[in-house]
């Protein structure tokens, strides 16, 4: 896609840098296991104490989920990468058929599920652009081939902007739509096109995106309609400390009225082929792990922080394992979005390599499936199919 370059200086307003800040106060909070306001959500991240920020993080994590990793075995799916969105931190592209473009049928969608196809794989991530040919038909029977080639795997599918972009193409409301889709296989949705709610920023990444707060309200009717989603930031990119914590706040606030969020997955952003390219630098390994370990203490009411390895850097997802991640995703296979940003994470882990990536931090892997039910050993779980 070809974007007007950004002026750089109206994107990103300079950066704070961080300095040393008297922490004791939000200490004893979070020691007493109090709510963080606001300011103390700044704070965070203004303070250059990056250990001591990480070690409240990892106390609140401890907390909650002891010494142990969540991972499943899954594999995602992006069925198009053609999006008329046209969002400026998107590598995605808007025109159909252009070099580089795809627009897979529901049977090719199961074939590429069929290859590099495990017993094991317990989640398909279904993900893609809007594609301005596709109508609401084609996503439900990618959904239903999916669920009839492979009955037991569950489908983690589609953002809210997918979600209320389907709405409007089948012309009926966000609950009748989900109760259709839910039909076909829905079983969960995934926690992107968040990015960030601020309007001032969320204009400059994503100006035809829907809003923040349209983002929120569809999770709100995907959570009262008896799904669970997560929820995600894009950080890196032109937003301010305080927009971060702004986006944390509400999440939070939604997270109170519906119990629904599972997790809360910050996504470092990419910026190679998007609109930022050559003018905002990629994240670097402070402020991954600040913004890992502010989510969490931040989002006192969220079970689960991830630690996507595939954005973040295996490297660096491994040491936020100490800075309040509990959970690493998946095995995840064959990812498009951050490889089409410039992301160079690798294509997928194994089981194996998870496990001991997880030991080698001192922590204890556990498989868990979407729902985060914790699964019984693989070893075990074949004896029985036999
Ligand atoms: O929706 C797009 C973001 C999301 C870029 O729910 C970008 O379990 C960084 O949501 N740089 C897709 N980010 C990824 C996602 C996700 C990943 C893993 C697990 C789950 C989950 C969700 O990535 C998009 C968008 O918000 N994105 N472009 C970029 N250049």
């Amino acid at each position: 896609m070809s974007h007007p370059a950004p002026d750089p200086l109206r994107a990103r307003p300079p950066k704070r840098p961080t300095a040393d800040i008297d922490l004791s106060a939000i200490a004893a909070k979070v020691e007493a296991g109090e709510r963080l306001s606001f300011e103390d959500g700044v704070a965070l991240f203004e303070s250059a104490d990056l250990l001591e920020v990480g070690r409240l993080a990892d106390l609140a994590n401890r907390r909650r989920n002891g010494r142990k990793v969540y991972y499943n075995v899954n594999r995602h799916i992006n069925p198009t990468n053609v999006c008329f969105v046209g969002c400026e931190l998107c590598a995605y592209k808007d025109v159909p058929n252009a070099p580089g473009t795809w627009a897979y049928t529901p049977q090719e969608c199961v074939e590429i599920a069929r290859r590099d196809w495990t017993p094991d794989v317990t989640e398909f991530h279904v993900v893609g652009g809007l594609h301005p040919q596709w109508g609401f038909q084609v996503y439900v029977d990618i959904l239903r081939a999916l669920k009839e080639a492979f009955p037991t795997v569950h489908l983690k599918a589609f953002t809210m902007v997918e979600i209320d972009w389907l709405a409007r193409l089948a012309d009926k409301t966000v609950p009748q739509t989900l109760e259709i889709l839910r039909e076909a296989g829905l079983g969960s949705c995934p926690g992107g096109g968040a990015e960030i709610f601020a309007p001032r920023a969320r204009e400059i990444i994503a100006k035809k995106k829907m809003t923040g707060q349209r983002w929120l309200d569809v999770a709100r009717m995907v959570h009262e309609a008896g799904l669970r989603s997560n929820a995600t930031i894009l950080y890196g990119c032109v937003e301010t400390f305080e927009e971060r914590v702004d986006h944390l706040v509400k999440l939070r606030e939604l997270q109170d009225e519906t119990g629904g969020f599972q997790c809360f997955i910050p996504l470092a952003f990419h910026p190679e082929n998007t609109a930022f390219e050559g003018h905002i630098p990629q994240t670097d390994g402070f402020d991954d792990l600040k913004m890992i370990a502010v989510s969490r203490l931040m989002l006192d009411n969220f079970d689960h922080i991830k630690a996507y390895w595939v954005m973040l850097t295996q490297k660096i997802a491994q040491v936020a394992l100490h800075f309040g991640a509990n959970d690493l995703d998946g095995t995840v296979v064959d990812e498009r979005v951050t490889l089409a940003a410039g992301g160079h994470a690798g294509k997928g882990m194994t089981r194996q390599q998870i496990e001991s990536f997880i030991r080698e931090a001192g922590r204890i892997p556990v498989e868990r499936d979407t729902l985060y039910h914790e699964l019984p050993p693989w070893e075990e779980r074949m004896e029985a199919v036999r």
